[in-house]
């Protein structure tokens, strides 16, 4: 191999993380691992120095597609901490174990958080739904596991929609769907017990980076007295939080917002597509993580834990 190139594999996967035919952000983490192991499995490196040279070229190519949902550098540093040996075999082998392993973790964790988050739906409760989110449908599939009857609103989530996959993934589970445009919310959360929604990433003073209008959805829930629980396994916390660093909001391109011809006749105006927003905890009731459920504001508590002096991860022990 080219001692530029990547296995197609990761190029592959890194496209799609781009184009978002990979999305969402534990699906990400999940989507790189995969490709990272495909990496080291395919390798035909001579030496150690080699091999590890390719693995990490191909974690920087993953790392460079979207900014903003922290389970990819997370994933990334997991697989790459676990890659060590003497000869090129011991590393393919331990980079293959690490890549398992922290798709098991990440199943289980998943599912432990399901469990917890269901406790919070009683039966016959309405939920009001922003984007897509496998952490928050993990919540409404333990609930209808424990035989709960759930109803839904689906905000479409403009511009990319995932509110219709959510919307889908509901009628799976046999949950009736009343799908809105974001803008009637608002109106919405009238009808509604509890807003859930997933996490890109939690910083340590306990605010939640999600898609864009999730702030919004927060301060409207909170006026309506409405609890806003976010469902986010503890691979979404950032450590680099701790030490004062801030989360980068990934900007998308304009033509997700506006179809081409209308934006030629509209001409020299300026289009903003920012994908992701930061929501305060002082808007969010509770943060449920494999973990347990926490106040926002607690969960720096949780990190200094998990995390420890070194900002390490709590996958790593
Ligand atoms: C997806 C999004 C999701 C989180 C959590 O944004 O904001 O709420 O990633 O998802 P995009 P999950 O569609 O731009 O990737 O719970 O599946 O990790």
């Amino acid at each position: 191999m080219d001692e530029r190139e990547v296995h197609p594999s990761v190029a592959e996967t890194a496209e799609d993380i781009a184009e978002m035919e990979i999305r969402g952000a534990a699906t990400i983490a999940d989507a790189a691992t995969r490709a990272l192991e495909a990496q080291a499995a395919a390798s035909e490196a001579q030496t150690p120095e080699a091999f590890e040279s390719e693995i990490r070229r191909a974690a920087r190519r993953l790392l460079d597609t979207r900014p903003t949902a922290v389970s990819l550098p997370n994933s990334l540093r997991y697989v790459l901490r676990r890659t060590e040996g003497e000869t090129v075999d011991a590393l393919r082998e331990s980079a293959i174990a690490g890549a398992q392993e922290f798709r098991d973790c990440l199943d289980s964790a998943q599912a432990d958080l399901g469990a917890i988050g269901a406790n919070r739906l009683r039966d016959g409760d309405t939920v009001l739904f922003h984007c897509n989110s496998t952490d928050v449908m993990a919540c409404i599939r333990a609930a209808r596991e424990q035989g709960k009857s759930i109803g839904a609103i689906v905000k479409e989530t403009r511009p990319r929609r995932q509110g219709h996959i959510t919307a889908k993934q509901l009628r799976d589970l046999d949950v009736p769907v009343t799908l809105i445009v974001d803008g009637a919310a608002g109106r919405y959360l009238d009808d509604a017990d509890h807003v859930f929604v997933g996490a890109d990433s939690v910083t340590a003073d306990g605010s939640v980076v999600n898609k864009i209008g999730t702030r919004q959805l927060a301060v409207t829930a909170r006026e309506r007295d409405t609890p806003m629980v976010v469902a986010a396994q503890t691979v979404k916390l950032d450590p680099t939080t701790l030490t004062g660093q801030t989360v980068e909001i990934e900007m998308r391109d304009e033509h997700e917002v506006i179809e081409r011809a209308e934006r030629e006749e509209i001409g020299t105006i300026t289009v903003e597509n920012p994908a992701f927003d930061v929501t305060p905890p002082r808007y969010i009731d509770a943060i449920v993580t494999e973990r347990g459920q926490f106040p926002p504001e607690s969960i720096v508590f949780l990190m200094r834990e998990l995390f420890g002096e070194q900002a390490r991860q709590p996958w790593e022990e």
